[in-house]
């Protein structure tokens, strides 16, 4: 409100051209989602990106070499660059007004003084640098040009004054420096995890380029530069993975579209391919990604034939190319059209072809000069072709018993009585005793219980048939009523949530994962739709006297027994099987009592890394998974 008023003052003091600048950024801070998407934590760094962005397409265009970002202690951050700097002098289409200015209050002015230069910004991002201004309550821009320093700053996206020099320098480059403002966002939080995560994929699809992420509130730092680009990507996704070919990179400019390609396969069941265009995320793929499958698929295949490497038997298929593939497809295109439904698909039509035709020649050229590489990778495929057949069977089996409605369901399985599933949870349960707490303790209305007793296959580890042909595994989908991989519906989910109920230790963390690890890989859906939790379960009963208190972390055990004055009785629950059924209804099945914990997986690279690393023999990164992942819900509107 504060701000609206004093837009209206200053404003006596401007002309007609000021005036339109002061009020060009309105539509931003009516509708902050429009341009960033949301105001939560995504939104929130969405403002880091699009300064991010600025200083990339510098550095690609061959003016800087390095983008330095530092979180503050005060909750600024900066994004610095040394490139040319940001034009300073007076724009005559806005009255002489500084370009700096213009460009920090004009929706899209960013890209308006050089025609010809492909900004690789774009899509998602690209909205301009103007838009992290109007959602900052402070912004400053220093300019290193001509000879001086420039300075100006902003506050919610309104200039306190002109342009002005604050010094000498013999450097040149830009540093925006902002505050996002705490009216527009639900947390002004930076997150070193996310900023970290998208800054080191930049560096990775942008070889060469240098980048530097420091916090102050910590002293963490971390510098990103690849000179190897995108096959240092894959490198990186496939570390600690078994290769059975080199790195394959691909590279050409073609049409004014910059294609790179990097691939390899691994010993691996699964496929890691992602997609990238002007280094955005397609996750929904698009046409350069249909493109290169198309030519990996035909080039794979004719060299089977041509070097008699199939029997008559075999029909190798595009699938059978994907099992072990890590690939990064990464486009640059100076017109990109982004389609879909969260607008991440590539739907430019010549970018098929290009891609297409840049892969097909690269790739036949390298199996040429690599047949090593090409026949195992073919003999690979081959068996998949064959374990296709017999998945495919296997699959048919659950889905049939799956499709089988209640009739068919699994005999272990306690199921609610209540068909409204948008109330229902399914609890999966370690060990038969606790199974049998959880079904006396249970509100036999809402909640099932699926005891799980047998052991868990790695999904990590095995071919998709042997997953299915795992009883556990078997008895979750067939409970969920969704079906799975190919065939999986999330309109047949019979609950509301799925909750994951296992002790606090660390078998009951390694059981936690490996469901984890199955729903990630082949109900995937069920996580990205947030109906994945984990119960908390206490660790500790507290009581003195007549008074007690169940604890669920060490920081609460610490406060309860200040809280109640030594000496007190301290119980540690090593299972749920300590519990009666009481007991445990009231501490972690109770929906107005309970905390929940939601599996979130945002980032599918660093997912997939997680999975990996996870699901190895160390126990350790289980629980540092557990925590990451995982958002705490605590349940007081049900
Ligand atoms: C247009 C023209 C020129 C520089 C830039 C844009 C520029 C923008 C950003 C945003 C962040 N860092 C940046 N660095 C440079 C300069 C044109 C010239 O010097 O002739």
């Amino acid at each position: 409100m504060g701000g609206e008023e004093k837009t209206k003052k200053d404003s006596q003091k401007y002309g007609a051209e000021e005036i339109q600048i002061l009020e060009g950024l309105e539509p931003v801070k009516k509708r902050p989602g429009m341009f960033i998407g949301s105001t939560d934590i995504n939104g929130l760094h969405h403002l880091a990106w699009e300064a991010v962005d600025n200083a990339i397409d510098e550095v690609l265009a061959g003016h800087a070499t390095e983008v330095k970002v530092t979180v503050q202690k005060d909750g600024f951050l900066s994004v610095e660059d040394n490139g040319r700097g940001i034009p300073v002098d007076p724009h005559p289409k806005y009255n002489d007004i500084s370009a700096l200015t213009v460009v920090l209050t004009v929706l899209h002015a960013g890209g308006k003084f050089e025609k010809g230069a492909y900004k690789v910004s774009g899509g998602l991002h690209g909205v301009g640098i103007s838009v992290t201004n109007a959602l900052s309550a402070v912004l400053k821009a220093e300019i290193k040009r001509d000879g001086k320093i420039w300075f100006q700053e902003f506050h919610k996206g309104v200039p306190e004054e002109p342009v002005k020099t604050i010094g000498d320098t013999d450097k040149t480059g830009t540093k925006i420096t902002f505050k996002p403002d705490p009216d527009v966002f639900e947390t002004t939080e930076w997150n070193y995890n996310i900023l970290s995560s998208r800054l080191r994929e930049l560096a990775f699809l942008n070889k060469g380029v240098n980048i530097i992420l420091k916090d102050e509130r910590n002293g963490k730092k971390d510098v990103y530069y690849y000179e190897g680009g995108i096959s240092e990507f894959v490198k990186y996704i496939n570390k600690g993975k078994k290769s059975i070919s080199k790195v394959i990179y691909i590279e050409k400019d073609k049409n004014n579209v910059n294609v790179q390609v990097a691939l390899q396969y691994t010993v691996d069941f699964r496929e890691s391919v992602f997609s990238f265009t002007n280094n955005i995320n397609t996750h929904e793929g698009g046409t350069h990604l249909t493109g290169f499958k198309t030519a990996l698929t035909r080039v794979l295949k004719s060299y089977a034939e041509k070097h008699k490497l199939v029997d008559q038997k075999v029909k190798l298929s595009s699938e059978d190319f994907k099992e072990g593939l890590t690939a990064i497809v990464s486009v640059k295109v100076p017109e990109p059209q982004f389609e879909g439904q969260t607008k991440t698909k590539l739907g430019n039509s010549e970018v098929k072809g290009i891609v297409d035709s840049v892969v097909t020649e690269k790739l036949n050229a390298y199996f040429e000069e690599n047949p090593a590489d090409a026949r195992s990778i073919l003999r690979k495929s081959i068996d998949a072709a064959r374990a296709r057949e017999a998945a495919r069977k296997a699959r048919e089996l659950v889905r049939r018993k799956g499709a089988l409605d209640t009739a068919m369901l699994p005999g272990k399985l306690a199921d609610c009585s209540s068909k409204d599933t948008s109330k229902t949870e399914l609890f999966l349960v370690e060990g038969d005793s606790a199974g049998g707490s959880a079904k006396q303790g249970r509100s036999r209305e809402f909640q099932a219980i699926l005891p799980l007793r047998g052991k868990i296959i790695n999904v990590e580890k095995a071919r998709l048939i042997k997953v299915l042909k795992n009883e556990e595994i078997g008895t979750i989908v067939t409970a969920t009523g969704t079906g799975v991989g190919e065939e999986f519906d999330i309109s047949k989910l019979r609950y509301d949530k799925i909750i994951i109920m296992t002790d606090a230790d660390v078998d009951g963390n390694h059981i936690a994962c490996l469901l984890l690890t199955f729903f990630f890989r082949h109900m995937r859906p069920l996580i990205e739709a947030g109906k994945i939790y984990l119960a908390m379960p206490p660790l500790y009963k507290i009581s003195k006297g007549k008074k007690f208190v169940y604890v669920y972390n060490e920081e609460e055990k610490i406060k309860v027994i200040k809280e109640f004055g030594e000496p007190v009785n301290i119980q540690r629950y090593k299972g749920l099987g300590e519990m009666n059924p009481i007991q445990l209804w009231g501490t972690t099945m109770n929906p107005e009592t309970r905390t929940l914990k939601r599996i979130e997986i945002e980032d599918a690279v660093s997912a997939d890394n997680i999975f990996k690393v996870l699901m190895g023999d160390e126990v350790a990164p289980r629980r540092a998974f557990i925590e990451d992942h995982a958002k705490e819900v605590k349940e007081l509107d049900v």
